[in-house]
């Protein structure tokens, strides 16, 4: 039998790397679009040089999109390119809603150019829920963004939603909840205290400084989630799942665990707070409920959050002992 194809955006991004990890294991043919950039920003992908296949492209470029698809001929496209940096979008709003909001449409154009086919994916988000109508969020919660990053998001779902309406297209979104690994990038609350007590702990810095310690987040393992996109593209019918653990954490409790697995039980003295890291906007609370994907997927998160916390601490303290 031919190999299945994907095309991946956002390939060198954390959910980039861990679908290409998976989809391999999988045999298929793995096509990543990135950007282009001065400085290569390979940092999750360079074990994946010799093995898929890199395209240069960008959301806010039509054309580069058609001519991604146009080369990689895909089975699967999975849409996981974005601005994804909440914080940031207050800051560079316009662009966010280029990229997030109508970078999604600009891939379901190309596809509906070149080919109607395709099966598409989204990656939406929890971020969509904000202020949360309903906890735990299920897929007919009605949503309430707080940032330009989650109304971009909001967007993206809804036009993704009015493809497949509209021209029967295989459209699904998954609406992933907080989702973390070793190769988050280091700007995000997990990776940032991860990193943060493995230099402590190697004794190259003393402090972490961060905003609200107070917000509550979902959180789960990122290579667990890449598996449920793509059960959600093999499915007969396209449609929506919230995808989370169902659990719900503070930030103070990712310090807890953070720090005593490197056997500090108070880390009061240790973690500062800066208004530079709070938000115009807060989402207090995050919590969904993916009983739809369990019944319809089979798909259930394997990795518990101590898990996650010590994989991350782990995977950096070894990075510091290692250098
Ligand atoms: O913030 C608080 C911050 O930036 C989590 C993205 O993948 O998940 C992610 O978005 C919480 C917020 O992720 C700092 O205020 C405190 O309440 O790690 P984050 P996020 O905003 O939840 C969703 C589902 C996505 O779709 C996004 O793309 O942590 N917080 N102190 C801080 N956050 C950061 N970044 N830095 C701090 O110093």
């Amino acid at each position: 039998m031919a190999k299945k194809i994907a095309l991946i955006t956002g390939i060198n991004g954390m959910d980039g790397s861990h679908l290409a990890d998976f989809l391999l294991k999988k045999e298929y043919k793995v096509y990543g679009l990135e950007r282009r950039s001065s400085a290569k920003n390979r940092t999750n992908t360079s074990h994946l040089e010799e093995k898929i296949t890199f395209l240069t492209g960008d959301l806010a470029d039509q054309n580069s999109l058609i001519r991604a698809i146009k080369q990689s001929n895909p089975d699967e496209v999975y849409n996981l390119a974005s601005q994804s940096f909440v914080g940031k979008s207050w800051d560079i709003p316009e662009y966010t809603s280029d990229v997030t909001g109508l970078g999604v449409l600009r891939v379901l154009e190309a596809i509906r150019e070149y080919r109607k086919t395709i099966k598409f994916y989204q990656a939406s988000s929890s971020e969509m829920f904000g202020r949360m109508v309903e906890n735990p969020a299920k897929e007919s919660t009605p949503f309430y963004p707080r940032s330009p990053y989650g109304i971009s998001k909001l967007y993206g779902h809804w036009v993704t939603k009015n493809y497949r309406e509209s021209y029967g297209m295989f459209a699904c979104s998954g609406i992933l909840f907080n989702h973390e690994s070793e190769r988050r990038g280091i700007e995000f609350v997990t990776r940032k205290i991860s990193d943060g007590v493995a230099k402590i702990k190697c004794g190259l810095s003393d402090t972490i400084t961060l905003g609200n310690l107070d917000a509550k987040r979902d959180w789960g393992y990122a290579p667990d989630y890449v598996e449920a996109m793509w059960l959600m593209m093999q499915q007969d019918i396209s449609d929506d799942f919230v995808i989370s653990t169902g659990e719900t954490h503070s930030i103070r409790e990712f310090l807890d665990i953070a720090f005593n697995s490197i056997d500090i039980a108070d880390w009061t003295k240790y973690v500062k707070q800066d208004e530079r890291f709070m938000r115009p906007a807060e989402v207090d609370v995050l919590r969904g409920d993916s009983t739809k994907a369990k019944k319809q997927l089979g798909w259930e998160p394997q990795t518990s959050f101590k898990e996650l916390v010590r994989i991350m601490v782990n995977s950096d303290v070894e990075k510091y002992e290692n250098k």
